[in-house]
């Protein structure tokens, strides 16, 4: 093997494989070609040294870079590897690349190189928010984030993956017609001064036949490198902004508070989201209108009534009529002409990038978030529109880059919040927050609506768009942080809301499943009561996220897998989801799922139907559109046994505590715990020549039904604990 190919026994191949620096010396531009590791390369005023490394069965590689003259160099980007797109056995067209978003918002998935959802609307809003590296050249080109992976059907996959991330940007860049494959790290213009010296971020490059196993590889790599910050506890809560949009009053705060009390819904943070403060970066400054006394009473009753108080800030912004820029304009990041960049635009106002190299701007940052701790105690913090700390611009410390500016940021509010609150980002770029964050939105906002009101941005508000996200950011849930799928939604069809049952229930059904943070954020106080069943069939989280086992074959991926495992048995909860507008027929095979060969119940969840027993699959023939099918698949067992509960979606994984079968008195004793109050079923199998005596439920005896042979079912109110005791014979 020569030094410039890269490859693996059962492929693929990397051939001409180079790295490559843009640097500036003075004004002129300059590149340095090297295509051999681990030997110095000298161009005018840098050295650079291309480091490769066996890593796994593949490899780390990135530069060394040493201004070796008299002069600073400015350096542009390092590219730590660069190729003609390799050969994976079947042509670019028939590739699937795993294509990861700059920030919280941005679409990933596993983009099909023809035929693609992909769509780049194309204006300067959406370059500022989701195209962090864009320039002239790119069209046909696809950018990835951090992480790609290139699969070709039906094995050959290869992972381009960045395990560092706390000092560059770094995306990998393909050319859609093959002929470029470049991981590259921005250096953003930062000067190395003569004799000093950087290394870029580490490349990881990986094969197999496996390109999701590649991908939660790559998760798990990066998160033991970052020091990723995985709480054991998953968050649930109730949060402002879906149903008020910042509209809301302390009183509205209030009465959602008394009705998740009398309603006894197990909701532990209570999110403040947009809307309190007068402008983006005057935090203290509270909205009197809404708040008539200011923040503190509310604060003080969300803590009396024994709930977490969480508080939305977009913290590196200062809106343009604020009394922070006014006072501070020197906070910002500058463009060339020295006016201060926009971040974002918030609701029509333009919030200006504060520069997070700049030490006032820190000390303020330590000092708001240690106050909101402090003043109205505050536990939570959600942290917005972080890319803003990310803009292009000239900042304090010249030799900061763009990645580092937006970490000392976050660094800060970490500081300043203590070790114990949780830190949860959103419309954050991903890398840099790894190590900080507790938890991290991954998807655009929930909606009202199932399709975007403007179709063809898949950053678009829409559950449909929230969700995809949210399943194809699944592997990095308990690796990077704690996943956030943003708000579940289920109050009544009406003008404030526009799913059906089946897209309200997919929205449930796919949160649960994914097992991260779970906040609801209708209007509790004039919710339909009886709609709270499916918010709390999603609680609490069970904190595990589902795999989607279909990540590469389709851009929404349509199937979910959650296994479970408890010591008194094992199951397997399947989310089959019909994205199309249309009825069809989906068919579950039990090879797809990689379950064990063998025999297993199948229980249709939201239909609370038994479909009997398969050793093969289960066809649906009418797959509703937007219906997530909820399978439950359990081993079929020669004694009588727990079937499902329906009190979770994920049937068994969090209210049932324990499940022992006493074959010498022909007793089941199920122990269900689950906090709050709520009716429900237990499903029993009960083969031959097993029959039913009586069952209690703590203590009492309770009537039964037997739905279908073999089968019974028990209703029951769980409050905290229940014991469900069933008596047998043999017949
Ligand atoms: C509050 C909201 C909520 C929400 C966040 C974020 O104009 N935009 O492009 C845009 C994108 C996202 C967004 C708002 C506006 O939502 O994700 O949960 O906190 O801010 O303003």
């Amino acid at each position: 093997m020569d030094n410039t190919t890269l490859s693996w026994p059962h492929g693929p191949n990397l051939r001409d494989v180079s790295a490559v620096v843009h640097y500036r010396l003075g004004e002129a531009p300059h590149t340095l070609r090297l295509t051999e590791p681990d030997r110095p390369v000298q161009g005018p005023g840098l050295q650079a040294l291309w480091r490769r490394e066996p890593h796994g069965d593949g490899y780390h590689l990135w530069l060394e870079l040493t201004a070796s003259g008299d002069a600073p160099v400015y350096l542009e980007t390092a590219d730590v590897l660069t190729s003609p797109a390799p050969d994976l056995g079947a042509p670019p067209a028939a590739w699937r690349v795993y294509q990861n978003g700059w920030q919280s918002w941005s679409p990933a998935f596993a983009r099909h190189l023809e035929g693609t959802i992909y769509a780049d609307p194309g204006t300067p809003e959406y370059r500022a928010a989701h195209q962090p590296h864009w320039e002239p050249d790119y069209d046909g080109l696809i950018s990835s984030e951090w992480v790609a992976v290139l699969f070709a059907p039906p094995a050959t996959a290869l992972l381009l993956s960045f395990v560092t991330a706390k000092d560059q940007l770094a995306e990998v860049r393909l050319r859609a017609d093959g002929s470029e494959l470049t991981a590259r790290c921005h250096l953003d213009g930062v000067p190395l001064a003569p004799g000093a010296s950087l290394r870029t971020e580490t490349l990881w490059l990986e094969a197999g036949p496996d390109p999701l196993r590649l991908l939660e590889a790559w998760a798990d790599g990066i998160g033991r490198e970052m020091g990723a910050r995985v709480p054991s506890f998953t968050p649930t809560g109730w949060c402002t902004w879906y149903y008020f949009y910042g509209e809301n009053t302390a009183d509205d705060v209030l009465d959602n508070l008394r009705t998740i009390a009398d309603y006894r819904l197990p909701l532990d943070v209570i999110l403040i989201d947009d809307g309190y403060q007068t402008a983006i970066g005057d935090w203290f400054s509270i909205n009197t209108d809404k708040f008539p006394e200011g923040m503190e009473p509310v604060a003080e009753a969300v803590r009396a009534a024994g709930h977490r108080l969480g508080i939305w800030t977009a913290p590196f912004g200062a809106a343009a009529t604020s009394q922070l820029f006014a006072a501070h304009p020197d906070w910002t990041v500058r463009d060339e002409a020295g006016n201060p960049v926009v971040g974002w635009v918030h609701w029509g106002v333009p919030c200006y990038a504060l520069d997070c190299t700049h030490p006032e701007v820190l000390a303020w940052l330590e000092e708001t978030f240690r106050r909101m701790r402090r003043e109205w105690g505050a536990t939570f913090f959600k942290i917005d529109f972080l890319f803003a700390a990310a803009r292009p611009g000239r900042r304090y410390d010249p030799t900061a880059t763009r990645a580092q500016a937006l970490r000392r940021g976050v660094e800060a509010i970490r500081r300043a919040i203590g070790d114990d609150a949780f830190l949860l980002g959103c419309g954050a770029p991903l890398g840099p927050c790894i190590g900080l964050v507790d938890g991290m939105r991954i998807g655009t906002d929930v909606d009202p609506n199932w399709h975007p009101i403007f179709r063809y941005d898949l950053t678009a508000a829409s559950t449909e768009n929230a969700l995809r996200n949210s399943i194809t950011r699944a592997p990095f849930h308990n690796r990077l942080w704690l996943n956030d799928p943003d708000c579940l939604l289920v109050r009544q069809r009406g003008p404030d809301l526009d799913l059906v049952l089946n897209e309200m229930r997919t929205l449930t059904a796919v949160i649960a499943l994914l097992g991260g943070l779970t906040l609801n954020s209708d209007n509790l106080a004039l919710i339909r009561p009886g709609r709270l069943k499916y918010l709390r069939q999603a609680l609490p989280p069970t904190g595990i996220a589902a795999r989607p086992l279909d990540l590469f074959e389709r851009e929404m991926p349509r199937l979910l897998l959650l296994p479970v495992e408890r010591d008194w048995g094992r199951w397997w909860v399947v989310g089959a989801i019909n994205w199309e507008d249309r009825t069809v027929e989906t068919t579950v095979r039990l090879a797809d799922l990689g379950l064990p060969p063998g025999r297993y119940h199948v229980f249709h969840y939201w239909r609370r139907r038994y479909l009997g027993v398969t050793d093969d699959a289960v066809v649906l023939r009418r797959h509703q559109p937007h219906e997530t099918a909820v399978l439950l698949f359990k081993p079929v067992s020669d004694r009588p046994d727990l079937l499902t509960t329906t009190f979770h979606v994920c049937q068994g994984a969090v209210e049932v505590a324990d499940c022992r079968w006493d074959e010498a008195h022909g007793l089941l004793h199920i122990a269900l715990e689950k906090a709050g109050r709520q009716s429900g079923e237990v499903w029993l199998t009960v083969p031959e020549p097993w029959a039913v005596v009586e069952v209690r439920v703590d203590g009492d005896r309770r009537p039964w039904v037997s739905p279908a042979p073999g089968l019974l079912r028990v209703g029951l109110t769980l409050e905290g604990r229940a014991e469900v005791v069933a008596r047998f014979r043999r017949e």
